[in-house]
């Protein structure tokens, strides 16, 4: 898959074309605020490589995902919610509401969460 793709809405971000509350990056990665904020803390990890989903990522690159967890943790610490609680989650496909075809780890955290997700 091409590095990035010009008509990806993330890529654009990573590139500095569109602009982003970014709060935590890593060699690999960046993290920045949600444009639609589901909790008081709902930041988005992504990989500076182009990959559309979970599954792709994590077939091409295994430490990838690691790293996005790594990052997410961090952002949690710094956010002041690590010690009550926070979810990670990673919309896949269209049945899971996955928008933005540029894998994604949903930082949520700040309020009570239910379980089961909606
Ligand atoms: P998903 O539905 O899992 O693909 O999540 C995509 C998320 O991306 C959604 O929560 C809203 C967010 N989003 C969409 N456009 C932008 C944007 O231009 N900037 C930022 N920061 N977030 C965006």
């Amino acid at each position: 898959m091409a590095p990035t793709e010009s008509d990806c809405l993330f890529c654009g971000i990573i590139a500095g074309r569109i602009p982003a509350d970014v709060v935590g990056e890593s060699e690999q990665t960046l993290a920045f605020r949600d444009l639609n904020p589901q909790a008081p803390t709902h930041v988005l990890i992504v990989p500076r490589q182009h990959y559309a989903t979970a599954a792709q990522a994590g077939a091409a690159d295994a430490g990838l995902l690691d790293e996005i967890a790594r990052v997410a943790g961090e952002v949690a610490t710094a956010e002041g919610i690590a010690d009550t609680g926070y979810r990670l989650v990673f919309n896949t496909g269209p049945a899971a509401g996955q928008t933005v075809l540029h894998v994604h780890g949903h930082l949520l955290g700040g309020r009570g969460l239910e379980w089961p997700p909606g």
